[in-house]
């Protein structure tokens, strides 16, 4: 097994006495296959059961008869556009929706349902998605490279399109209909402006066209200065007449060729990219621009509040934390009706752990989404085993107190909280050309719960873990349970080797791979690891309270409660907002020193034992799938010795302490640990 087929396997089920009982409500599927939409459902259905029950069902138009499936259409006040009922109505299962897509969603979560073992003698169930677009950003660039992709190069061979469509397009679609997903931004937010051109759009249109039938509506990330690169506009400045003319031009032109086309995704003055600050105009000013050229069609504006002004440790109140907070608060209300702001989870960016971003909640009049990172930038690309449920549960379960306790950041971004109309949450995707899509095989699981959250953010990561193991790896419970705790302890084990405490961006520069917490100087002092930690002979760690940066107040007071008082500040997130002494003691009964090195030493323990467990369930596994996962599992031993060896090496120099008993010294010296990431940075 390759892993091509990702979680919609259909394997015969072995359990002959299972597939019995499914063969009672599934003799005939009734669907009306004239809607594309519904094809595709039936097309799903029909080799999902052919595969699962090895038995061919064959599709009618109508039928009086019971023990079949039906799909159709109905006028349930219960349920929104994309929402779903599955019953179990005279003899039938009846998946049924307001709307084809809700059908399509239906008929996944039945396939799901077989997949995992559930009856379907008394099945019930009714799902409304809580959010409402449910999108991949795919970083892919023009020429096949992806930013911080790690699976290879892009899915989309623009060279080949439109005439060329490779049926990978077509599966990548199933996949993300199969999980909810139902929109996408094709390319790169650090966008080329080629994207806007007529021989673009057309490309992307057939990529639209493959999409389609599945729910699954495109959005283009743009260049904002592409009125002049393209040379329609001798500026690009949002205030300018000429300019707004060239958007409101282009967009009618794409809205021509792709009739459903999603909207505009914008990095704007951010990392060097273009935007409306470069002609002394706001946020606002562009994308209201946007906004506007997108009125007369369905598209929205999503613009991304992830920007950071230069900011140096010499400040006493600079803090990169702030930045986004500072620019786009005073904004807020100052947005056109078609905008939304899409916020990082976290203030820096997509750290193994982050504190919730403080714009959640702090923009009661204007949509804030969702930007989770399912590649893993900086949770050790496609040779580390994390799994993301718990990282972006942690996020969405957070409490901002803006209304009061259980203001979740979930409910933010839902809009239940602030009553938003649109509503979004972005996964930047971690697929490529890799035969197994996503590089480590066990990342497919990070795609799919991303998928499953956005849809309800209340599933927990267990059940999500449950499900994708069950439908991709195995059936025997006690290796499932297995895989499971794997899945759920893998996060926490990397957090543990790579920044525990709190600790955060202290990575090799630029490729963001492996340790590298001696860096002082940085193409700018913010990115430089010694900007965020701040080790010296006191302690280690970032005060953000009142005496240090105050990012801290910019969060509700009770929110500042909780991390306030470094003796009270849990501690995953003390060295976030509190410099601590290396002999303090903590809540655990160490020094803040030999805590650190703790973490450090257990960190590495718990992935040797997570080779120990992958190793009870070879029996279960698919040996090529068993065979590659082993062999990252063991890359990431080596990677983690190489973290507790930098990490606990370089801050020593501080502490001035020994390595706690039991843990031996590491046996290299802080100069062997340090070439290894310069090696890495060779060119
Ligand atoms: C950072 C990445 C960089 C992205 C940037 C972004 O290192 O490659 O362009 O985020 O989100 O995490 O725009």
């Amino acid at each position: 097994d390759d892993g091509y087929r990702l979680w919609l396997k259909y394997d015969l089920i072995s359990n002959k006495q299972q597939r019995e009982s499914y063969a009672h409500f599934t003799k005939f599927i009734v669907a009306n296959t004239q809607h594309e939409i519904i094809k595709v459902a039936t097309d799903e259905l029909k080799s999902g059961l052919q595969g699962l029950l090895g038995k061919q069902v064959s599709v009618l138009s109508t039928s009086k008869n019971a023990g079949g499936i039906v799909l159709q259409l109905s006028k349930n006040q219960a349920l929104n556009d994309e929402g779903f009922t599955i019953i179990n109505q005279n003899g039938n299962v009846v998946v049924s929706g307001n709307t084809e897509k809700g059908i399509l969603y239906g008929t996944f979560e039945l396939l799901r349902s077989i997949q995992t073992g559930k009856s379907l003698a008394n099945i019930f169930i009714t799902s409304n998605p809580k959010i409402k677009l449910r999108m991949l950003n795919h970083w892919d660039n023009p020429l096949g490279t992806i930013e911080r992709g790690y699976a290879g190069s892009s899915l989309w061979k623009w060279y080949e399109l439109p005439e060329n469509i490779d049926p990978r397009y077509k599966d990548y679609a199933r996949a993300n209909a199969s999980i909810g997903i139902n929109a996408t931004v094709v390319n790169n937010v650090n966008a080329s402006a080629r994207f806007m051109t007529k021989e673009y759009l057309l490309k992307v249109k057939a990529l639209a066209d493959v999409f389609r039938p599945y729910g699954i509506q495109i959005f283009l990330s743009v260049n904002f200065a592409a009125p002049k690169i393209l040379k329609g506009a001798k500026t690009s400045d949002p205030l300018d007449p000429q300019v707004r003319a060239w958007w409101q031009a282009k967009t009618k032109e794409i809205y021509s060729i792709i009739p459903d086309f999603g909207g505009y995704l914008v990095k704007a003055n951010s990392e060097g990219e273009p935007g409306p600050q470069d002609f002394g105009r706001t946020h606002a000013d562009g994308a209201n621009m946007l906004a506007e050229a997108l009125k007369p069609f369905t598209g929205v504006v999503i613009w991304r509040a992830f920007v950071y002004k230069p900011s140096s440790k010499d400040d006493p109140k600079g803090d990169r934390y702030k930045e986004a907070y500072n620019d786009f608060k005073p904004l807020d209300g100052q947005f056109d009706r078609k905008v939304i702001v899409q916020v990082k989870n976290g203030p820096i960016d997509f750290q193994a752990r982050e504190p919730f971003h403080p714009l959640f909640g702090a923009m009661p009049k204007t949509p804030l989404a969702m930007e989770f990172q399912i590649t893993q930038e900086y949770l050790g690309f496609s040779t580390n085993l994390v799994y993301l449920a718990p990282l972006f549960k942690e996020c969405l379960e957070s409490d901002t107190y803006v209304k009061g306790k259980g203001s979740t950041v979930a409910k933010v971004v839902d809009g239940s909280l602030h009553d938003y109309n649109l509503t979004a949450i972005a996964g930047v995707a971690n697929t490529g050309s890799d035969r197994n899509w996503t590089g480590h095989f066990m990342s497919q699981a990070n795609w799919y719960a991303f998928g499953r959250l956005a849809w309800n953010h209340e599933l927990s990561s267990a059940q999500i873990a449950d499900e994708w193991t069950k439908m991709t790896l195995m059936q025997d419970e006690k290796a499932v349970k297995t895989v499971t705790n794997i899945l759920l302890a893998s996060r926490e084990n990397y957090v543990n080797f790579t920044t525990p405490l709190g600790l955060h961006h202290i990575m090799g520069q630029g490729i963001h791979y492996g340790p590298e917490p001696w860096l002082e100087r940085s193409a700018r002092p913010d990115w430089a690891s010694a900007y965020y930690h701040r080790a010296d002979s006191v302690g280690l760690g970032f005060d953000r309270t009142k005496k240090g940066t105050e990012a801290l107040l910019l969060y509700a007071p009770e929110v500042q409660n909780q991390w306030n008082d470094p003796n009270k500040t849990p501690l995953p997130y003390l060295l976030w907002f509190h410099h601590v002494g290396w002999k303090t003691k903590l809540s655990t009964g160490n020094t803040l020193w030999d805590e650190l090195c703790t973490r450090y030493y257990t960190g590495l323990a718990s992935v040797k034992e997570m080779r120990q467990q992958w190793s009870s369930v070879k029996s279960n596994v698919d040996k090529e799938i068993f065979e590659d996962v082993a062999g990252r599992l063991a890359v990431q031993e080596r990677e983690a010795i190489w973290w507790r060896d930098a990490c606990v090496l370089y801050f020593q120099q501080y502490s001035k302490m020994p390595i706690p008993a039991p843990f031996p010294k590491p046996e290299r010296s802080l100069e062997e640990v340090k070439t290894l990431v310069e090696t890495y940075q060779l060119r």
